[in-house]
């Protein structure tokens, strides 16, 4: 019995370790997966960049909420990069699965100006968040550039 306990624990620590990919039924799903969370993503930051350039009037606390959903969900695409998803309806280079590394370091760029962009709409100071807007804009641009096919 105790064995069997242990075998059980074994299964699901090798579960819970599986690579993200695995949490996919199919490759089109991880795709899908991908593309929605950076649409959402987009979507949010989007409007915080619109009351930055001035195109959406500036609500510092739609601002703050907006940035801050985008901070989360921006944690959320890159496990749907995982190994077998290069081929389907999607815009993605291979050259993500050839140069994993710096494409991870893309990502966590991101990752982190994103959270820099929620403290500067938090903070409520247009000026914050024009800056840090132009920084999250940077990282997305640096990514598609290398790995978007256009
Ligand atoms: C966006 C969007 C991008 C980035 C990029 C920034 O809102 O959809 O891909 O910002 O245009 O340069």
């Amino acid at each position: 019995m105790k064995k069997f306990a242990a075998i059980v624990l074994t299964a699901i620590g090798a579960a819970l370790a599986l690579p993200a990919a695995a949490q996919f039924a199919k490759p089109e799903d991880a795709i899908k997966y991908r593309k929605n969370a950076l649409f959402v993503m987009q979507q949010n930051f989007g409007r915080v960049a619109g009351m930055a350039a001035g195109k959406i009037p500036f609500d510092a606390k739609v601002a703050a909420e907006s940035a801050a959903t985008a901070e989360f969900v921006g944690k959320l695409p890159w496990a749907g990069f995982g190994p077998g998803t290069e081929k389907g309806d999607t815009k993605a280079k291979p050259e993500i699965w050839a140069e994993k590394a710096k494409f991870d370091d893309y990502a966590n760029k991101l990752e982190a100006e994103l959270a820099k962009l929620t403290v500067a709409a938090k903070s409520g100071s247009l000026d914050s968040v024009k800056a840090a807007t132009n920084a999250v804009g940077g990282a997305c641009k640096a990514c598609h550039d290398d790995f978007r096919a256009k």
